[in-house]
């Protein structure tokens, strides 16, 4: 999906000619009839093996298919990014079809198998989307942080000569505002002073179960101009605009601007005799209002009643292109849900699907003959080699697919100064100060990010020397006042920190936003991102939806499990470990040993730009070990990244080994110590990544069982010298449930020790022996372990 960059012409803002207007027309009905049709096709007419609802969201994409069609055929150029609203995918899929980058094949398999995705997939749909949706307020917040990467790397000249500066443009659901990290992502825009970002609001006034509450209206305005966002209200069509022109014009605009949401939307779907049942009694006596009427037929004034700006597509072209500097804005589009189809305005049509009659109508409605439905232009009523010469204008296509491909950046290796005792975190921040004080291209490349705990996740020394990111230059007045302070916060655009407020869902947004930057802006960065280990779970629905675009980057989670111990259950984890394990998409690891981390990270650094990479999770701790004193052999090196290796080796027929993981490794050392004295062929397996050679195992298993006999994985190549019936005491300050699967790989014995109850606070000793991960508990495991086998 690679591109090369080339200059575009930035759609310019003069009227729209005629006959652009007769082409936009034409395609807006084809956008309408082709997302319905496509939703349609899926559930009644492709064969169902399963019985199962397919689903789709016609009413979602028609509300929203003039506003999309203004903006794709016309306003946008191939230099934004678009956040489309997860319910529109059809919309969006059926436009890149018109514009013939989207193949037949995959609409008409939309929601199968390989076919177009039900909501926007930057990985999986093949018509270059820019921004994954589908859990609803992520798509939108995930344009403030591009804008922010765009800055980063605009105001550092990493993105290549020529790529122009885009807009972040999200289509958002009125219903999305109901979210809380919208309002999060806002304020800390709003601190960050963005810009280049539009949010479109369909302000269809539904939901999924019901109509938006009246009060709604008035607050979102409000919202986004104390946010420092110019607010464009789209409320009212032309056609409505001309009545307000005329005699009672006043009265109805009033009629409109009181009639309680759920009336406007009842009264949408009963049609124009009820509009005028109620205009009829309501506006008795208001001069022109009887005219008015009566010029009307039923169906010209529902056609009336019903304009509103987001489906009109002359007011959509005339506010987006009303808009021609660079300030935040939100762009409030009145529409209908289920605009031009039977149920509109119902408030259950939210996943209403036409029925084959109704669909029959529509066709007709939309002048297409029977097996003409997938037809590009079927239907379309003029000269169709103008509307081709019109399609191959259009802005936005003129770069297809929209994506670079950057040169890697090489990654040295990591060294630092051995210390006889440190900790995992103190080794990071040593790693990040090193690499701060040097000039290779990698430390230039590196993007750390913290939502407020950058000192205390070790990122100090990193952000003295590289700086904060801004877009403007700001000094540090406790500097300037000569106020004595470990921490120098210089903020400038050349800084190589964002700082970010207390928001982890931002985080996970900003990381995301920053490892996506390689193919968005040209400009490969590699974002390092810290947190505190419990404090993932705030984030999780935006770290999954950064793994699943594809984003590339180094989660820091420190510091971790009940080795956090007088912080208390609130602030302990122990089951991150499971989640970084079960999250695709992610490397996730955990060492004992900072000469394990230095060599994680570079491994890291690689695979955050690999071909077949992913991001990359390292659970770190703030307890300090003693450090071994050991060469970084070659073969080490490759069994650490690979996720474990022999501690202490065990002799071949070795009926016990103890698997540890992380911080709690000396626990393990003691109690192996102990039980080596009568079980001499006991081994110690360190486990630098219990996700690694989980994967691994499961993908050799795979192959064997689709003919590849000779793949061994690691773990299984680590665990062939044991007796077959030999014991596994797993152990770390993690859940049980983290290496409870070891037992399978060889069909050992497991005895898994872990957390798996809320945390306390306390002191280590007081913890581990709670909880059953000191040196005794895993003793006494392994003891239990060796008399059921001597019982049988
Ligand atoms: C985080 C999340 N929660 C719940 C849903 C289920 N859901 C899908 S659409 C929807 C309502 C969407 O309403 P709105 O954003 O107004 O979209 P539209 O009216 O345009 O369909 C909900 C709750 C979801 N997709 N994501
Ligand atoms: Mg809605």
């Amino acid at each position: 999906m690679a591109n090369k960059l080339r200059l575009v012409d930035t759609p310019d803002t003069h009227a729209v000619a005629d006959s652009s207007m007769t082409a936009l027309r034409a395609l807006e009905r084809k956008v309408l009839w082709l997302s319905s049709w496509m939703i349609h096709n899926a559930n009644h007419i492709r064969e169902s093996r399963d019985g199962l609802k397919v689903g789709g969201h016609q009413a979602s994409s028609a509300s929203v298919a003039t506003m999309m069609t203004a903006l794709y055929f016309d306003v946008l150029g191939p230099q934004d990014r678009v956040a489309v609203k997860p319910h529109a995918s059809p919309v969006f899929h059926a436009i890149q079809y018109l514009l013939g980058n989207q193949t037949r094949e995959k609409i008409e398999g939309l929601r199968a198998f390989g076919g177009a995705q039900s909501y926007p997939s930057r990985t999986k749909d093949t018509d270059d989307v820019d921004i994954s949706t589908g859990s609803v307020g992520l798509g939108a917040a995930h344009t403030v942080f591009s804008s922010l990467v765009q800055d980063y790397v605009r105001l550092k000249n990493l993105s290549p000569e020529g790529l122009r500066e885009g807009r972040m443009i999200a289509l958002v659901g009125d219903a999305e505002l109901d979210e809380g990290n919208m309002y999060e992502a806002l304020l800390e825009g709003w601190k960050k002073d963005i810009h280049n970002v539009w949010w479109v609001i369909d302000y269809n006034r539904q939901s999924l179960d019901s109509v938006i509450s009246d009060r709604l209206f008035g607050r979102i305005d409000q919202l986004f101009e104390n946010m420092g966002w110019r607010v464009v209200t789209m409320k009212y069509g032309k056609l409505l605009e001309q009545a307000f022109a005329e005699p009672g014009g006043d009265a109805l605009r009033n009629w409109i601007d009181t009639c309680p949401n759920s009336l406007y939307s009842a009264l949408t779907f009963k049609g124009g005799d009820s509009w005028r049942e109620y205009l009829k009694r309501d506006l008795k006596g208001v001069a022109g209002i009887k005219t008015l009427l009566d010029s009307h037929d039923d169906d010209a004034l529902h056609k009336l009643m019903t304009n509103l700006a987001g489906n009109d597509l002359e007011s959509c072209l005339e506010a987006f292109k009303g808009v021609t500097d660079d300030a935040p804005t939100c762009f409030i589009g009145y529409t209908v849900k289920g605009f031009g189809l039977p149920f509109a305005g119902h408030k259950d049509n939210h996943a209403g699907l036409m029925n084959p009659e109704q669909m029959d109508d529509f066709r007709a409605e939309m002048n297409i003959p029977k097996g003409e439905e997938w037809e590009r232009f079927s239907g379309i009523d003029m000269d169709l080699e103008e509307l081709e010469r019109f399609l191959a204008n259009v802005p936005f296509a003129q770069e297809y697919p929209r994506r670079y491909e950057t040169p890697r950046i090489n990654v040295p290796s990591l060294n630092i100064q051995r210390r006889p005792k440190m900790s995992t975190q103190d080794g990071f921040g040593r790693i990040l100060n090193e690499l701060a004080q040097g000039d290779s291209e990698l430390a230039d490349r590196i993007v750390t990010t913290s939502p407020d705990v950058t000192v205390s996740t070790n990122l100090g020394p990193w952000v003295n020397r590289r700086g904060i990111f801004s877009r403007s230059e700001t000094s540090d007045t406790f500097a300037q006042e000569s106020v004595v302070s470990a921490q120098k916060w210089q903020m400038a655009p050349e800084g190589q920190h964002i700082e970010l407020g207390i928001a982890e869902t931002n985080l996970f947004l900003q990381l995301s936003a920053l490892g996506l930057s390689s193919s968005m802006f040209g400009a490969r960065l590699l974002p390092i991102g810290t947190v505190y280990d419990p404090f993932i779970r705030r984030g999780l629905d935006a770290m999954h939806y950064g793994c699943y675009q594809d984003s590339r980057y180094m989660l820091v989670a420190t510091p971790s499990g009940i080795t956090l111990a007088p912080e208390g259950g609130a602030h302990q984890s122990s089951e991150t470990p499971l989640i970084t394990l079960a999250q695709p998409g992610m490397a996730a690891f955990e060492p004992a040993y900072v000469d394990e981390l230095a060599e994680i990270m570079r491994w890291g650094f690689e695979y955050m730009q690999a071909d077949n990479g992913g991001a990359v999770a390292l659970r770190l701790s703030t307890r300090i070990l003693e450090q071994p004193d050991r060469e970084m052999t070659e073969t080490l090196r490759a069994e650490v990244t690979a996720g474990a290796y022999w501690l202490r080796e065990p002799e071949p027929g070795s009926e016990l080994v103890i698997a540890c993981t992380g911080a709690i490794m000396p626990e393990a050392i003691s109690a192996y110590d102990d039980i080596v004295e009568d079980i001499p062929g006991a081994g110690l397996l360190a486990i630098t990544s219990a996700d690694r050679i989980h994967v691994d195992w499961i993908a050799a298993r795979r192959a064997r069982m689709s003919g590849h006999g000779g793949s061994v994985a690691h773990i299984e190549k680590l665990l062939a010298p044991l007796a077959e019936d030999a014991a596994l005491v797993t152990v770390g300050d993690a859940h049980s449930g983290t290496l409870g699967w070891m037992g399978s790989v060889a069909g050992h014995r497991i005895y898994p020790l872990g957390v798996d109850a809320f945390g306390q606070s306390g002191d280590l000793q007081d913890l581990y022996r709670h909880y059953g991960i000191d040196s005794d508990a895993i003793l006494d495991a392994a003891a239990r372990a060796c008399i059921r086998r001597l019982e049988g």
